[in-house]
């Protein structure tokens, strides 16, 4: 392997400060906790294998906290070494960005949090990261770039972090289709989509300062 191909990351993304993932990891809690709570879960519980089940047991940590940009897989994915070469890349490394995390969401893979990038923050949005998908998510090709962006807070047991954003872009594809009718709570908006998939629109957005950076593991 050529010594250039393997200065290339695993993947490029915004890294939440250290500061800020409590935060973030207790509006999580919140939401699993107030979803327990009610009953129209409760009435969705065969999703979940049926079970009554325990969502903080449920899921489990993956990596520090991080919003994906781009997996190059150390260049081996393709479109790496064009994106590790963009000049907004590589002039955006290792500055400080504020993410806006939007809502929150659920399904019997995954649990996340989902970005809403800002024009500049887009800039940093790899060209082919919605399309990758296609294959899980047919629709993702008609969602505006960026519509992937979140972060992974929890996976079951078993799955990969990657499912996370295929999770999100199927949930955006339904509320492009047709929005379920939301319960309003206090935090926000709550909607099922259906085979146990749930999001919850924040009122408040929670701020996540994050430093755009790389992991090479
Ligand atoms: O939670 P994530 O966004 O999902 O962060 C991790 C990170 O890269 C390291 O595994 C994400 N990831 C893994 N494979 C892919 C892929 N093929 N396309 C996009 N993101 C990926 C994973």
């Amino acid at each position: 392997v050529p010594l250039e191909d393997t200065s290339l990351p695993l993947y490029y993304g915004w890294f939440l400060l250290s500061s800020v993932q409590e935060k973030v990891k207790s509006a999580a809690m919140g939401f699993l906790k107030t979803l327990e709570s009610l009953d129209d879960f409760k009435n969705h519980l065969d999703d979940f294998a049926g079970k009554s089940v325990e969502l903080e047991q449920y899921f489990e940590a993956k990596a520090a906290l991080h919003c994906t940009t781009k997996f190059c897989n150390y260049g081996k994915a393709a479109g790496a070494k064009e994106y590790a070469q963009n000049p907004a890349v590589v002039k955006s490394y290792g500055s400080v960005f504020e993410l806006s995390l939007t809502a929150l969401f659920i399904t019997p893979r995954t649990v996340g949090a989902r970005v809403s990038l800002t024009e500049e923050q887009l800039h940093l949005w790899p060209a082919d990261g919605e399309k990758e998908v296609e294959s899980d998510v047919p629709a993702a090709a008609s969602l505006p770039p960026g519509s992937r962006a979140h972060v992974t807070l929890g996976c079951a047991e078993g799955v990969q972090s990657v499912q996370t954003g295929i999770d999100l872009l199927q949930i955006l594809a339904l509320q492009q289709a047709e929005a379920p009718a939301a319960k309003e709570l206090e935090l926000g908006s709550l909607r099922y989509y259906g085979e146990g998939r749930w999001m919850l629109e924040l009122k408040e957005p929670v701020r996540a300062p994050a430093c755009f950076s790389s992991f090479y593991g």
